[in-house]
């Protein structure tokens, strides 16, 4: 009897069908938004498997008044995930992926990346400036932003405009700027805005040709243990094609400038017609340096899968069963619009920026 049970118990440990499976989320009303709606699909995919889900506190929620950017440190929303994932205490993680370092820790990777929402930023205006754009604000109005991305390509477009740091979550943020009379606008990513169910803020949202967005925005990963096989097969139907494509390229090319949360690019992504299009930007604190270039590559997503190598791990994402051919052509886009840029001199523009920053 007793080495049946023990023997059942084992089945039940190894295979994630029966267990139940614990996935991590930041304590955030939109991380937990965020994890409901991955838990929603798998649950849909596979309706007999169980699911609890683990909240945790990450190094970036606890210090709430530095500026992201000050803090340092590169894996500032993932480290504490990422340790309860490494001792087994959960078994995904699911991340805004624009949070997810382009480097994992040995031992993780991304096995999905779900379908992008809308990757542009948005501009929420305090109550007096509704109808407002930041084209039409009173001259000298504060902007709140702790991004040095937004800052730096706004500054460029829109001189007349001062940009301050804001921090907390969305929907301290949101109170930060209706209750006090610092901030005129503030600007967040229309995706999370879109999750929270605050589409009627968004004042204004801004095209690439005004704000590139950062790598990754609008899209979800999910971050798994690499050696687990079974989840990995169970998560990677998450994987939407397109998105995985493009949010490859956007990593790779981030990756390979070095650049991270701590010093401004962009990119804006495509894909038409089997061309994948990639822009990249990188810009000094203040925008008044800057340079952006654009790329393209053929990419077939219909091609058939040739087979999974055991190296697959493109900028720290595994997906076996989408063709290795277009996710290496991704990548090797990503690096070679790095490259253009760099042997234009994009690195002096990033490291004025480093150390401008270090300096503040
Ligand atoms: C990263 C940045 C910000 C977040 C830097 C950037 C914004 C910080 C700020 C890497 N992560 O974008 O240049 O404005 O002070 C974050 C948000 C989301 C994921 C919130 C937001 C939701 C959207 C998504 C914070 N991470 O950007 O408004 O899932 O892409």
């Amino acid at each position: 009897m007793a080495g049946n049970g023990h023997t059942a118990a084992t089945t039940e440990d190894n295979n994630p069908k029966m267990r139940v499976i614990r996935v991590g989320t930041r304590k955030s009303q939109l991380a937990h938004i965020q994890t409901d709606s991955v838990v929603a699909s798998l649950k849909a995919l596979y309706p007999g498997l169980q699911f609890e889900i683990v909240a945790m506190s990450t190094t970036g929620d606890k210090i709430l008044d530095t500026a992201l950017s000050k803090i340092g440190e590169k894996s500032l929303f993932t480290k504490e995930l990422e340790l309860a994932l490494e001792r087994n205490e959960v078994d995904l993680i699911v991340h805004s992926l624009k949070d997810l370092p382009t480097v994992l820790p040995p031992g993780f990777t991304i096995g999905a990346i779900c379908k992008r929402e809308i990757p542009y930023d948005a501009v929420v205006f305090h109550p007096k400036f509704v109808g407002k754009t930041l084209e039409t604000l009173p001259e000298r109005s504060v902007v709140g932003t702790s991004s040095l991305r937004r800052a730096a390509q706004l500054h460029q477009k829109f001189p007349h405009l001062e940009f301050k740091s804001i921090r907390g979550n969305l929907n301290t943020r949101l109170r930060k700027l209706d209750e006090q009379q610092e901030f005129s606008a503030i600007i967040l990513a229309a995706a999370g805005l879109q999750r929270m169910g605050w589409q009627s803020r968004v004042g204004q949202i801004l095209d690439p040709e005004k704000c590139m967005y950062a790598v990754g925005q609008g899209a979800l990963g999910v971050e798994v243990r690499a050696k687990d096989q079974d989840l990995l097969d169970l998560v990677e139907v998450l994987h939407d094609p397109e998105t995985l494509l493009r949010c490859i390229a956007e990593r790779a090319f981030l990756r390979h400038l070095e650049g991270g949360c701590s010093v401004p690019v962009a990119v804006h992504t495509a894909m038409k017609d089997g061309q994948l299009y990639l822009t990249g930007g990188v810009w000094s604190l203040d925008g008044s340096d800057s340079m952006q270039e654009t790329m393209q590559a053929s990419v077939d997503v219909t091609a058939q899968s040739d087979g999974a190598e055991d190296d697959p791990q493109l900028v720290g994402i595994t997906a076996r069963h989408i063709p290795r051919g277009a996710q290496l052509a991704a990548e090797n886009l990503g690096i070679s619009l790095a490259n253009l840029l760099l042997s234009k001199g994009a690195k002096d523009i990033l490291e004025v920026a480093r150390q401008l920053k270090e300096a503040q």
